[in-house]
């Protein structure tokens, strides 16, 4: 079994894409192993994105992930992490709607930025992650 971390960002939680994406979690054979709902401050999501301090987009990134509450979950299967991206779709939301019109970010997401949910990239990712969130799993997996 793996476990990674997955986010339904404010665009997917307040426009009530939850279940949906939790009925697809489930269907897909994860469990939802922790859920909490969180509304993140902005020192939480500059810690949490910090690879991506320079880049041009992280004042915008800190401004929608701070927009609204988010569900941070942590999903359990085999494969998890890749499952997770796979389901996810592409980073640009509007790209995925004609690439991957079945994943989660062509139906819920709108463009590269408000893209409904996120996935720990690596095994090494999703050990920093879920701890970040779930400090009671420390060791990650
Ligand atoms: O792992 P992903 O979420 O697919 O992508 P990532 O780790 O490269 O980037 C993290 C988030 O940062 C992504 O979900 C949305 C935002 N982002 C990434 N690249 C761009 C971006 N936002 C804008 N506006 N422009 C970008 O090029």
């Amino acid at each position: 079994m793996e476990r990674t971390l997955a986010i339904i960002k404010p665009d997917g939680l307040l426009g009530n894409y939850t279940d949906d994406i939790k009925k697809t979690i489930i269907e897909y054979g994860s469990s939802i192993f922790k859920e909490k709902i969180v509304q993140l401050d902005e020192a939480t999501v500059e810690q949490f994105y910090a690879q991506h301090s320079s880049k041009s987009f992280f004042s915008r990134l800190i401004k929608y992930m701070t927009s609204g509450p988010v569900l941070v979950m942590v999903l359990e299967k085999d494969n998890a992490i890749a499952d997770w991206r796979a389901l996810m779709g592409p980073t640009d939301a509007s790209k995925a709607k004609i690439t991957h019109p079945h994943s989660i970010r062509a139906k819920c997401g709108l463009d590269i930025e408000r893209n409904c949910v996120h996935g720990s990239d690596s095994l090494k990712s999703a050990q920093r992650e879920i701890p970040f969130f779930f400090k009671e799993l420390s060791s990650g997996q």
